[in-house]
């Protein structure tokens, strides 16, 4: 090996002028978009009143064995989901200020909010 600069470390160069490049450009980035969780577990949504920014997605997931759903209780309806089986999430942007009301079509006791602001 009479080379003076091997092929690993001039990968090992790229790979970090790569990273830094990338670091660099995402801190001129736009924040990114908020996300908020909400569980759907033990027939109830947690939190049961969430309160969000305008521009958010929320993301219900159901951690129960038994299937869910997410429907706005508004007339027209702000956002339903489809049957939720374990594991399966619904995800909607709130892009308006309110208060969002919301149960699971299957048990309509189970209720929860979204307030937007
Ligand atoms: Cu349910």
């Amino acid at each position: 090996m009479k080379r003076s600069v091997s092929v690993p470390a001039l990968m090992a160069v790229a790979v970090l002028g790569i990273a830094a490049l990338g670091a660099w450009s995402a801190s001129f980035a736009a924040p990114a978009p908020q996300t908020m969780e909400v569980k759907i577990d033990n027939f109830s949504f947690g939190p049961a009143a969430l309160t969000v920014s305008v521009g958010t997605t929320v993301t219900w997931t159901n951690r129960d064995d038994i299937p869910h759903t997410v429907v706005s209780t508004d007339e027209p309806k702000a956002f339903k989901s489809k049957v939720l089986d374990t594991d399966e999430k619904f995800s909607f942007t709130f892009t308006k200020p309110g208060t969002y009301p919301y149960f699971c079509s299957i048990h309509p006791k189970m209720t929860g909010k979204v307030i937007v602001q």
